[in-house]
């Protein structure tokens, strides 16, 4: 057995800063407001905090496109105000951990001022210029990319006549890693200025992405468009695992976590080099087979809950075998600043099915082995805002470039403006940005100003004040599952995982196995009662009940979305 890591048997808190706590007024969120409440936070029963961009940044992508790695973007406060942070997140017992975006810069960081401003420019090479193609006399970009938020990946510059590579927004120029005076410059500036400070770790966005391969013209797969999906050409280049055996380098002299963000990597074996502890390259990933169910080739193309229990198990299963037999290491999680909100996508935000279906989420969640990543509001049960809103309240660039294209390609047909709404209503980035629901005041208690983004009308139901006070809150069910998941952690966090009943639609069984000790664990994700079976594997071994989503769980029927955990003797 290899030795335990203190990030293993870890749970991670998820903080968006514009969105946690407001301190000074403002609408906006702020460090300050985190410092408030890092007593909140610790109260839940996790181990690490993960805060979201907070760097300088002209906030097109919300932070994901820095304009300064070594200063703060002032609205949220200063580089004291994140020492003071990482101090008295320390004086907790916790540890800090912040965001990596070094795939990208913004195109106002100082860098890509100057790689823009002449061909000759000395950082001219540390992002990806390319010239033009010219097709029936008719300027054209170097391929056919489409970029993560729509639209060509190739952006025109007039001033120098070459275009440069974006895969997120226009405003977010792709670094150039094959340069080494690039790679270090991100190293100085982007990592050891702020594990000098005291950071634990790096959560660190788009990991795969440095190294783009040979940029060739990706296969049509959208023949109504010119732009083509290209993740698997840009995802896991030939020369990533070089890149990220240098940058481990780095990482070692602090003894830092990472947690990289791995899109588009169906294949185990590439997922598992990323994270094998021989290769030395990251602790884990992020992988998306759970959170992309039943998405269509573009994210919002799809009909809402066109998935199905059997996919989501499988996609569960494969992120809990990564880790069979080998010496690699996962993530559970089901929410973050890109995801709508859990309950709503997988279970039900019903008002008489929502507490239930945000505790059924945290036992199983809590059973299955990985580190554990929890998203603010998640252990509150939030849930989507709902479809009355208007576009107006969707503020992610991601939800308006998807609802323009709709709105282009249809040329405003009302009935499919209203399909790509539906979608946005249950998939957009947006429902999990809006306001921290702290309590049932005025803007959900997380700010005196109106908020950036419209708070839930629902905190008058669900807020962090009422539901500390309320034993059976979904809260207070986390903190419980937490407290299990480190006295049980053997089987919880590090244990195996053995999925039982593949094809049921309605039930969740599966095992998790240490040496010879083993739990059941029954998930009812219906809004219906269901039989109680001990499937044949564990008929005959006496089983115990350890724990149940509801107080007085009947013996032999599951209620409406109901969870159990049994331990089983052997
Ligand atoms: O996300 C990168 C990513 O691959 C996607 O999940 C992306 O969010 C999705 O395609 C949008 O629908 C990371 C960050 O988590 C995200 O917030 C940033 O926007 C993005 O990188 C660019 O930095």
């Amino acid at each position: 057995i290899p030795k335990r890591m203190w990030w293993q048997n870890s749970s991670v808190y998820q903080i968006y800063p514009a969105s946690f706590k407001d301190s000074n007024g403002d609408g906006v969120g702020d460090i300050p407001g985190i410092i408030s409440e890092l007593d909140y936070i610790q109260s839940i029963g996790v181990d690490v905090i993960w805060i979201c961009p907070m760097y300088d940044s002209p906030q097109v992508d919300m932070g994901y496109d820095v304009r300064d790695y070594e200063d703060v973007y002032r609205p949220y406060g200063t580089v004291q105000d994140m020492e003071v942070l990482i101090e008295q997140t320390h004086a907790r017992g916790m540890k800090i951990i912040l965001d990596l975006v070094v795939n990208h810069t913004s195109d106002q960081h100082k860098w890509f001022l100057e790689s823009r401003s002449s061909k000759n420019n000395p950082k001219r090479d540390w992002y990806i210029w390319r010239p033009a193609r010219y097709v029936d006399g008719q300027r054209k970009p170097p391929n056919n990319w489409i970029g993560n938020f729509g639209g060509s990946c190739w952006e025109w510059d007039e001033h120098t006549q070459e275009y440069y590579l974006h895969l997120f927004c226009p405003e977010q120029p792709d670094l150039n890693w094959e340069n080494s005076a690039t790679r270090q410059a991100i190293y100085d500036s982007a990592m050891e200025f702020w594990l000098q400070r005291g950071v634990d770790g790096f959560r660190v966005d788009t990991v795969n992405m440095y190294s783009k391969g040979d940029m060739v013209d990706a296969p049509i797969t959208d023949p109504k468009s010119e732009w083509q999906f290209a993740g698997f050409q840009y995802c896991n280049g030939p020369r990533m695992h070089e890149f990220l055996s240098e940058m481990n380098q780095v990482l070692q002299k602090y003894d830092a976590m990472t947690v990289g963000e791995c899109p588009h990597t169906p294949d185990m074996a590439k997922v598992l080099k990323y994270v094998s502890r021989k290769e030395k390259q990251l602790n884990m990933v992020f992988q998306f087979d759970v959170v992309d169910i039943g998405q269509g080739p573009y994210k919002f193309q799809t009909t809402p809950f066109n998935w199905g229990l059997p996919q989501f198990k499988h996609a569960i299963e494969t992120t809990q075998n990564l880790i069979r037999g080998n010496d690699g290491w996962t993530t559970v999680f089901l929410e973050n600043h890109d995801q709508s909100r859990s309950v709503s996508r997988f279970t039900s935000d019903a008002p008489q099915h929502r507490v239930a279906g945000g505790k059924l989420l945290s036992l199983m969640m809590s059973a299955l082995s990985g580190t554990m990543f929890i998203y603010q509001g998640q252990e509150l049960g939030m849930v989507n805002f709902p479809m009355e809103w208007s576009m107006d309240e969707y503020k992610d660039v991601d939800s308006s470039n998807y609802y323009k294209m709709v709105a282009d390609r249809s040329h405003n047909d009302p009935k499919e403006m209203h399909v790509a709404k539906t979608s946005l209503q249950h998939l957009a980035r947006d429902h999990a940005r809006v306001p921290m629901s702290w309590s049932d005041a005025p803007n959900a208690g997380f700010s005196a100003a109106k908020p950036w983004m419209r708070a839930l009308d629902d905190a008058a139901i669900c807020n962090a004040k009422q539901q500390q006070s309320d034993k059976s809150s979904v809260l207070s069910f986390w903190k419980r599952m937490l407290q299990l998941r480190k006295q049980y952690s053997d089987l919880f966090v590090f244990g195996e995982f053995d999925l039982l009943d593949k094809s049921n639609l309605e039930v969740f069984t599966f095992t998790k196995t240490w040496q010879n000790k083993k739990a059941l664990v029954v998930l009812n994700f219906t809004a219906e009662e269901q039989k109680l079976v001990y499937p044949t594997e564990v008929r005959s071994q006496k089983s115990e009940l350890l724990v149940s989503t509801l107080d007085t769980p009947a013996s032999d029927k599951l209620a409406a979305y109901e969870g159990r955990i049994f331990m089983l003797e052997s």
